[in-house]
């Protein structure tokens, strides 16, 4: 699905602002109708937002089932005119129904990715009135999954007697389960004859053989999805504007020759002097033409491919430098946050890191194409967490036993894991910073199932992604001997990701030890011969908290930990990325393990280093984006 833009021949109108809101705690609106009229006793909500920590207490934050959400807007007459207008929501969380004056016009499931609906026939001419009404249920059949219980509690349904208070969300995943509309809601228009999609896939003849500077000439084949009647053409033009390569029809290929590649950016030296575009990242401007609809694309060209134990960029070995993150802050939730998003990429060229993996779900188109413009590398991971019922018991918690994937108990969540990685491709596919695609964070890789269950997802995105992009799965550390042998990521992922803990969940404070068991981990990894990195890897971290012996949960203890992971990772050649956990402190259910949330951040969840933050600050700027391991 195309990100809407404003052109020549296409308007776009946000609505975002304050709506009026209402929490449905007894179950009532869609019987009592809500979206055919104003919605009575209606509080204000900004949009786009989480709702949860905007309103005092604990109905928001612990809210379960639907809200609505609801607005009114008018359109200009002149400009809608003979046009197709469609109604765009950027994500709304998990669940939405979605009603134009009264008319159900889009239901959609997954919180994370667009979804849009064609709203001629609804609209009138003076006041639209507009209503979402919002779930955040998940369950056993959702991405991300939900259990039976708290997973971090420690306390399950039966130990309890049963007794729970209200029906509540047991996420089966270490993040809180945010809701609402987290992202703007659009309306744009284009002409009758109009662009539906456009994908553009590099070609580099000779990149792998190029040395640094040489001129190249690039290829770039591109296909148009158009509805009506009309005379198609693409145009590229550079950052000057000059047109450097033109082709008609809907399909075909443009060449640039002596073309600028888009490389991650380096780390910004000097934030004063720093024009804030990195040179490397370099953008042409795609302009696909179509009857009198013109459609426009910032775009990277780069290649992307693995050989060996190499993650291979423009033919050049990238080492990946970097973090897992989460969208998550204050009041927000997980509602966008621009001022925020370009700190949080100001921060990582600070850090002199060049990457990170949109744990645990897809972000936002917007910070898409910032790490396009900013050079900042993506691993875009699928809202695919919590498939894992040996995860602290969370989705299991009955002491019932089933296994992750039996077929009658386990998780049924395959049809919908094929949607949203087909919705998740279908959006992100041309952006140059994502450079794999991660189908899935810790899943149950070992028990009997899990192989039939991912191996035609990796079919899917190996068939979908125009740009066949390398494809991984977020190995977790469990199942017996965490290994090549017990995880089926060993013969599915193109790149072997870990999340590994040794030093905290296991042999917590003993880091000798982990050290150890790290070392013999890797070394049965090594015999597979795939390019491995670390995907996690971390330790809970107060700001504030001190000793001379590193023990956990201090300052010390986070930098000794990530002193000993690094230099592991030096001595292993084929070990060629490392993304901590996390970016920064984040937002979690309640639970024993969990004081205000989750504490792995290098910085603190309002973006203020931990020594650690310092220390690995010195270890990046010291370690080169390309050839790193040669
Ligand atoms: C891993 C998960 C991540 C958690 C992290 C942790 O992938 O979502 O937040 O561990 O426990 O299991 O900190």
């Amino acid at each position: 699905m195309l990100y809407p833009v404003m052109t020549e021949s296409r308007l776009l109108m946000d609505l975002s602002g304050v709506w009026d809101f209402k929490l449905d705690q007894d179950g009532e609106g869609f019987e009592e109708k809500w979206y055919g009229r104003a919605l009575e006793d209606a509080m204000t909500m900004p949009v786009p937002s989480s709702y949860n920590d905007i309103k005092e207490g604990v109905d928001f934050r612990e809210h379960y089932g639907w809200v609505f959400y609801q607005t009114t807007f008018r359109l200009p007459a002149k400009a809608v005119q003979g046009q197709q207008v469609w109604l765009r929501c950027d994500a709304v969380t998990h669940h939405a129904i979605v009603f134009l004056n009264g008319q159900e016009i889009a239901q959609h499931r997954g919180g994370f990715l667009p979804f849009e609906a064609k709203i001629n026939d609804v609209l009138e001419k003076g006041e639209n009135l507009l209503t979402i009404a919002v779930d955040n249920r998940i369950d056993y059949t959702t991405l991300p999954v939900g259990g039976q219980a708290d997973m971090l509690s420690g306390v399950s349904v039966s130990s309890s007697g049963g007794v729970t208070a209200k029906k509540r969300n047991h996420p089966n995943f270490d993040f809180f389960n945010y809701a609402g509309i987290i992202r703007p809601v659009k309306i744009y228009t284009t002409p009758v004859d109009a662009i539906r999609d456009l994908s553009v896939v590099p070609e580099i003849p000779g990149i792998e053989t190029r040395r640094d500077g040489e001129p190249v000439t690039a290829l770039l084949h591109y296909e148009m999805k158009t509805e009506g009647t009309g005379k198609a053409s693409v145009a590229v033009y550079d950052r000057e504007g000059n047109q450097v390569a033109f082709s008609e029809g809907e399909k075909g290929t443009l060449t640039i020759s002596d073309c600028h590649l888009w490389e991650p950016a380096e780390p910004i030296a000097d934030h004063a002097k720093d024009s804030g575009v990195p040179e490397k990242a370099y953008l042409y401007r795609v302009e696909a033409r179509f009857g009198e609809d013109v459609y426009e694309l910032p775009y990277g060209v780069r290649t992307v491919r693995v050989e060996g134990t190499k993650f291979l960029i423009n033919g050049k070995p990238f080492y990946f430098k970097g973090y897992g993150k989460h969208e998550d802050c204050f009041p927000n939730g997980r509602g966008q946050n621009l001022p925020l998003w370009v700190k949080d990429l100001d921060l990582m060229r600070w850090q002199g890191a060049n990457s990170f993996r949109t744990s645990h779900y897809p972000y936002s188109e917007e910070m898409l194409r910032l790490c396009d413009e900013e050079g900042i590398v993506v691993i875009d991971e699928t809202p695919g967490v919590g498939i894992n019922f040996d995860f602290g018991g969370g989705a299991n918690f009955g002491g019932q036993r089933y296994s992750t994937f039996d077929p009658e108990h386990g998780v049924q969540t395959a049809a919908h894991h094929r949607e949203v990685l087909r919705d998740e491709i279908d959006r992100d596919k041309n952006h140059a910073c994502v450079v794999m695609w991660s189908i899935a964070n810790e899943p149950d890789a070992h028990s009997d199932g899990a192989y039939e269950y991912f191996k035609p997802l990796f079919d899917l995105a190996r068939e979908l992604d125009p740009q066949k992009r390398p494809c991984t799965m977020v190995s977790v550390q469990g199942g017996g001997v965490p290994g090549p042998d017990t995880d089926v990521s060993s013969k599915l992922s193109d790149v072997i990701c870990l999340n590994r803990y040794y030093g905290w969940y296991a042999q917590g404070g003993d880091l000798e030890a982990a050290e150890q068991s790290l070392r013999a981990e890797l070394s049965r990894w090594q015999k597979l011969g795939k390019p491995v990195m670390f995907t996690e890897y971390g330790a809970d971290t107060v700001m504030g908290l001190h000793d001379t012996t590193p023990v956990m949960f201090t300052e010390e203890y986070q930098t000794a930990f990530y002193e000993m992971y690094s230099r592991v990772f030096d001595s292993y050649d084929f070990v060629m990325g490392e993304q901590v956990w996390n970016f920064a402190d984040f937002a979690t259910s309640q639970g024993i393990v969990r004081v205000q949330g989750n504490k792995k951040g290098l910085f603190t969840r309002d973006r203020r280093p931990k020594l650690a933050a310092h220390w690995m600050r010195q270890r990046w700027l010291s370690i080169p984006n390309f050839g790193y391991k040669n």
